[in-house]
């Protein structure tokens, strides 16, 4: 069955082949209306995340979404970045899971106000789940809230949040190759962090041809590389984070 349309005909496949970049079906069907659901969906998301980016910029809130494959190191980068600026900045988190409070958890831990928000099926956050959050948590002016999203490099790239910032972050250990194959995420960024850089002695991962593919899709992008855990390369990651929330 095709994944986009949901129709059932043979020639579907041929749309999978390599080197095969559209949709393309030899049958007619109706296509038209699955777009424009999808349309309605995300037109409802659009506005609730202009409400949530009014209610940031009244406050003068810098809202990051963060972003990424389950595993990469967000909420030990999150651990990390509070308990450094946590002097300068006040932080807030929304940490977003299928299932569990491990992330909140985590977080707590390090002194800061969080809320879990779990999506049970849902592969991501919408900007209604965001906004049910920031009335619950109702961060003041000048702060920084930071929203870990549902890890996954699909869904979450569809859905504006209302964030300042989106930030996604892939380690070293998922390949080169993930910037362009899943390149909506990585267009709709505007900063990458390329996590585990101290397990590069380890792998055969070639970070130059990570960093040219990233450039592919979006050759804006900020780029910073550091090890969460070991600390290296965070102190550029933490300046520019510093200097983005006091202008
Ligand atoms: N080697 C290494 N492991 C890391 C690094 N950052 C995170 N991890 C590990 O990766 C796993 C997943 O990290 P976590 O922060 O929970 O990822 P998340 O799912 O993206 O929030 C944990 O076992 C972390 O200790 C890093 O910089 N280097
Ligand atoms: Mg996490």
């Amino acid at each position: 069955m095709c994944d986009t349309c949901g129709c059932q005909s043979e020639d579907e496949a041929t749309y999978k082949k390599p080197g095969d970049t559209n949709h393309d079906h030899t049958h007619s069907h109706p296509l038209r209306h699955v777009l424009d659901v999808n349309r309605d969906l995300l037109h409802d998301n659009d506005l609730m995340a202009e409400r949530n980016r009014g209610f940031f910029e009244a406050r003068k809130i810098m809202a990051i979404n963060l972003v990424s494959s389950p595993g990469s190191g967000k909420t030990t980068l999150l651990e990390k970045t509070i308990s450094a600026l946590h002097k300068d900045i006040r932080f807030f988190v929304i940490a977003g899971d299928q299932n569990t409070l491990n992330d909140a958890t985590r977080i707590e831990k390090t002194g800061t106000e969080v809320i879990q928000i779990n999506t049970g099926t849902g592969c991501h956050l919408d900007a209604e789940m965001v906004h049910m959050a920031i009335r619950k948590l109702d961060p003041p002016r000048n702060t920084l809230l930071v929203i870990e999203n549902v890890g996954n490099l699909v869904c979450p790239a569809l859905f504006d949040l209302g964030e300042t910032k989106r930030i996604v972050m892939i380690s070293v250990t998922e390949g080169e190759d993930k910037p362009v194959k899943y390149p909506h995420m990585f267009k709709s960024s505007d900063v990458c962090i390329v996590n585990k850089t101290d397990l590069l002695p380890h792998l055969d991962f070639d970070l130059a041809q990570l960093r040219g593919n990233i450039k592919k899709v979006n050759h804006q992008m900020k780029v910073f590389e550091l090890s969460a855990l070991k600390g290296e390369g965070l102190q550029q990651w933490l300046k520019w984070l510093t200097a983005q929330k006091t202008p």
